[in-house]
């Protein structure tokens, strides 16, 4: 990028295409369409807090249109902006139960988690919306379940936004990770993160109240990130409590996020496919590791569209280091 030039999202990802003569722009054309509807949510989450002070609590607004919930609101822009752009042959959303089918000729299969950080959002807090591209594996005709129960692995694409002090779009192909930031007074995601690479770790985040639910290695390893060893790394803690806001800043500050299997949850709260497989494949192209605490998170292959998996994300050498502490107190309660 030279100094001062201004690279929209739509420029950048075109002159990615032309770097692949066999692209049809189709691909092209989906991620603008995520560009779009992540700029329609970003809207909708600014405007979130007057919804009370304007009254709009009941059933319409003032324009008598129908007030939606937010998480409703983004999970429908999603759809909406796809099912009808014969791009997309099948989505599968962390707030639908079932499959959406949209174009029978859609190359691609779009999976997404529309609103992250939900119990975030009445609180002012970052929230996002993460999203996995695959292509499609059915060769031909409907697309059914197969064609989204992928291991991360097979990724297209992956990419989050994070609403934040300001939106960011920050994406990969699996050639580096690349962030955009809404400028709302012209309505365009512009370059601002070319190259993203995960500088060294500041910061460790961890829900610490259900410390006394986890295995003992894991409460060795948090202790070990605070500093209990003389080879501890010493980290401060941060955590939001949204997971896309918790890893962004360890993307782009240096860290680790955990949310740990534990006793009541083994299997933890993140959801493989919606959550840990899409943020895990932007952390391994930043040079970062994501694993269940045994293997990497890309190798776990979905058995069930919800599943759950616990997540260890962001600087690799810490990521290998909980394995290790897992392994080394395998079999030990608390
Ligand atoms: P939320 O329930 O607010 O939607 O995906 C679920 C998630 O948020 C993550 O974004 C977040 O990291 C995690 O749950 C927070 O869970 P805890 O409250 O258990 O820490």
């Amino acid at each position: 990028m030279r100094r001062n030039e201004l690279i929209t999202i739509d420029h950048f990802i075109l002159d990615m295409q032309s770097r692949h003569p066999e692209a049809t722009g189709e691909f092209t054309n989906l991620m603008y369409d995520i560009a779009l509807a992540a700029k329609v949510i970003a809207r909708e989450v600014s405007r979130a807090g007057l919804v009370d002070i304007l009254g709009l609590t009941g059933e319409s607004n003032i324009q008598g249109e129908q007030v939606q919930k937010l998480d409703v609101f983004a999970n429908e822009t999603m759809i909406r902006m796809q099912e009808l752009t014969g791009r997309v042959c099948i989505m599968a959303s962390e707030e639908e139960e079932e499959l959406i089918h949209a174009d029978e000729k859609g190359k691609y299969v779009l999976i997404f988690d529309p609103l992250d950080g939900s119990s975030n959002i009445e609180y002012n807090v970052s929230i996002g919306t993460i999203f996995a591209i695959y292509r499609r594996k059915t060769p031909k005709g409907r697309c059914s379940l197969v064609d989204c129960l992928r291991a991360g692995n097979e990724l297209e694409a992956a990419g989050y936004v994070v609403y934040g002090s300001s939106t960011m779009l920050v994406y990969s192909t699996g050639h580096g990770v690349h962030g955009f930031t809404l400028d709302p007074s012209v309505g365009e995601f512009l370059l601002s993160h070319p190259d993203i690479k995960s500088p060294p770790a500041k910061y460790y985040s961890v829900n610490h109240a259900y410390l006394n639910r986890w295995t003992r290695g894991l409460q060795e390893y948090v202790g070990w990130l605070q500093g209990g060893r003389d080879d501890s790394p010493k980290l401060s803690e941060r955590y939001i409590g949204s997971m896309v806001a918790d890893f962004h800043r360890n993307l782009l500050a240096g860290g680790v996020f955990l949310y740990p299997g534990d006793r009541r949850r083994p299997q933890g709260k993140l959801r493989l496919l919606y959550e840990a497989a899409p943020l895990g494949f932007i952390s391994e192209q930043a040079g970062g590791y994501a694993s269940n605490g045994r293997e990497s998170i890309l190798d776990v292959q979905p058995a069930d569209l919800h599943q759950r998996v616990p997540v260890f994300i962001g600087d690799r050498t810490l990521v290998e280091k909980a394995e290790e502490f897992i392994r080394t107190f395998d079999g030990e309660g608390i």
